[in-house]
């Protein structure tokens, strides 16, 4: 490839350090980051030389720098048929025939890793002599010149142009999640799939089309304004969106660039993609039941237990098993709630994370987690941070994890003292994995007041009085699975928890759980519009109509729903079939 430069490494780093990093060495790598300020660029002079050696044609070299949720796109190479083989060190970089890059976490963090390492070289060569490459997400991002993301800081310089952040300012939700549509700028061929049918992107920071860098430019995205979606420039190829996580379109994506050749003609398209689509979310509430099986449950007003004599806990299919069926259904997202994890230690629930590898094999849409994620000291005396766990989610599949209970201790104690500590679960996970890996979920109860003067937080006037005429009511947050109710409203949560860092909020309603009766409007549009990050309505869904008067009255990015699906009585297809005769956009 002509005229590349590539930015200069000033690491001191040796060149053969070994690259298995582990997950604690990356994390104190990153919390040890300082910003870097940018360094000049000059030219490389290579010192890495590729051995004779090279892999087969069924063999793809992955560069994963431990830190996140790469188990999601080896199980889409893997799914596909390719063996994969890790990068240890640089040279393996260079003996690859086909190297996949999915960056994940922070710019800096991944820059210093990378430059440590040796890998940052490696890698300019590698793309300057043209071989097959596929950078992903921050894959893609640190092509460029540099970010602004907690910088400036340097990127590997082979593109130009800086990286930056979405601008909230002008309506759009930050971090852009979700699925969105693509305007093809050139042929690139790993894209041919893809026509008018959505693709999955998660992020906060992007790169912009210029003069400069338009000979790279192979798709773009418009969200708030035109960003770069994908380049290509010869062998070398990177997208913004996942294709991992794209369902099977991405997995086109994927297809395309390990076997170039096997591709026939492009195929007619078949969506309608045009912008960010709103999404359809299926919720698995997971417990141990009363026999020690791990069973998809389902509450009423919370309350998972049958109304029968024995008691028993409400047993409605197989974790596994309901999160693939609603991946063939199209469901847009699968979010498993640990619903006894504020109790039970979850690092010791290995039938969970289990269920998170299993299912991560062949479901190709993001997956959240939730439950039990915070700090946590076991019967031996050995302490875990909420960091831990989460760590240990993400390497098991999930893409995203959701703290509930431990978000509300949190914005209690900073609504006290006004100082972020840095400490609390939300705040920890959202510096190391980002802001958009983190879900806060909500669990408020609505509680009816005479007047907005009666309690110090936010009221609405309800639409039909409360039991004794009330006219006002405002949603108190509650904790361990609504059994206890704190002094916070949902309104104040939802405002504090965006400022401690977390990317998306699912706003549940104990009073519509489980009774079909509908989202509560009034709610999820209080909370929609107080915070600039999605929000996720759920609890109430019983008939498609609720789905799209929840999109049309509020400024929800997504519903979940769980009851409706499980007992077969909404099929997810009929929810997105009624939504595209509203004229809801959503992915097909
Ligand atoms: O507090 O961090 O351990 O997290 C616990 C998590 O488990 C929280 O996200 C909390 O919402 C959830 N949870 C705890 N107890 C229950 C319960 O039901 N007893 N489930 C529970 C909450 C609510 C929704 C449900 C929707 C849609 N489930 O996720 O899926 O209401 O239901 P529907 O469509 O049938 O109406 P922590």
């Amino acid at each position: 490839m002509e005229g590349v430069a590539c930015a200069s490494f000033t690491s001191s780093a040796s060149k053969s350090l070994s690259f298995s990093l582990s997950q604690s060495s990356i994390i104190t790598l990153r919390q040890n980051y300082h910003n870097n300020t940018l360094k000049s660029k000059s030219p490389r002079k290579l010192v890495i030389r590729a051995s004779s050696g090279s892999s087969s044609g069924s063999v793809v070299t992955l560069l994963d720098y431990g830190a996140g949720n790469v188990r999601s796109v080896r199980n889409a190479i893997r799914y596909l048929g390719y063996e994969i083989e890790d990068v240890r060190t640089p040279k393996d970089i260079l003996n690859a025939d086909r190297l996949i890059f999915p960056g994940v976490g922070a710019f800096a963090s991944a820059m210093d890793v990378l430059t440590k390492t040796g890998m940052a070289e490696a890698l300019c060569t590698h793309i300057e002599n043209d071989r097959p490459f596929l950078g992903i997400c921050l894959g893609l991002q640190l092509l460029f010149d540099s970010s602004e993301e907690n910088g400036p800081v340097n990127g590997l310089g082979l593109i130009p142009g800086v990286v930056g952040r979405f601008n909230s300012l002008n309506g759009f939700r930050v971090p852009h999640i979700g699925w969105n549509a693509l305007q093809i700028a050139k042929d690139s061929e790993i894209l041919d799939d893809i026509g008018d049918r959505h693709v999955y992107f998660v992020h906060s920071y992007r790169a912009m089309p210029s003069n400069d860098n338009k000979e790279w430019v192979s798709s773009t995205c418009n969200y708030g304004d035109d960003f770069i979606a994908s380049i290509r420039r010869g062998n070398v190829h990177a997208v913004q969106f996942h294709p991992e996580k794209s369902g099977d379109v991405g997995l086109s994506v994927l297809r395309r660039f390990l076997n170039p050749k096997s591709q026939g003609s492009k195929k007619p398209t078949q969506g309608k993609a045009s912008k960010l689509a709103k999404r359809v979310i299926a919720c698995l509430d997971v417990r141990t039941n009363d026999k020690g099986d791990l069973v998809v449950t389902k509450g009423d007003q919370y309350d998972v237990r049958e109304q029968t004599k024995e008691n028993e806990v409400r047993n409605l299919g197989k974790p596994v098993e309901l999160a693939g069926q609603y991946y063939q259904d199209g469901a847009d997202e699968v979010s498993f709630l640990n619903i006894t994890g504020f109790r039970d230690f979850p690092l010791g629930d290995l039938p969970m994370l289990q269920v998170l590898r299993h299912t991560s094999e062949n479901v190709f849409v993001p997956l959240t987690v939730g439950g039990g994620i915070r700090d946590f000291t076991d019967a031996n005396g050995r302490y875990y941070s909420s960091l831990e766990v989460a760590s240990e989610y993400f390497r098991s599949g999930a893409d995203k994890i959701s703290i509930g209970s431990d978000a509300v201790y949190a914005a209690e104690e900073y609504i006290k003292t006004k100082v972020k500590t840095g400490k609390s679960s939300l705040e920890q996970i959202s510096k190391v994995y980002g802001n958009q890996a983190v879900v806060v979920s909500i669990d408020p109860r609505r509680v009816y007041v005479q007047g907005p003067n009666d309690v110090q937080f936010k009221t609405i006037r309800v639409p039909k009085p409360g039991p004794n005429g009330e006219e006002y009511a405002w949603y108190q947050c509650t904790v361990n699975g609504g059994r206890e109710g704190r002094s916070i409203g949902a309104y104040e949560l939802a405002k504090v928890v965006e400022e401690l860092g977390a990317g998306e909020i699912l706003l549940n309603c104990i009073d519509c759980d489980g009774q079909g009766k509908g989202f509560d409007i009034d709610l999820i549009k209080l909370i929609s519009d107080a915070v600039s990050i999605p929000v996720i309505a759920s609890s109430g869904a019983g008939a498609v109509e609720h789905f799209s008067e929840v999109f049309m009255k509020t400024n929800a990015s997504a519903a979940l729903a769980a009851g409706i699906f499980h007992r077969k009585e909404v099929p997810i297809q009929s929810v997105k079939a009624h939504l595209l005769k509203e004229g809801i956009e959503v992915r097909i």
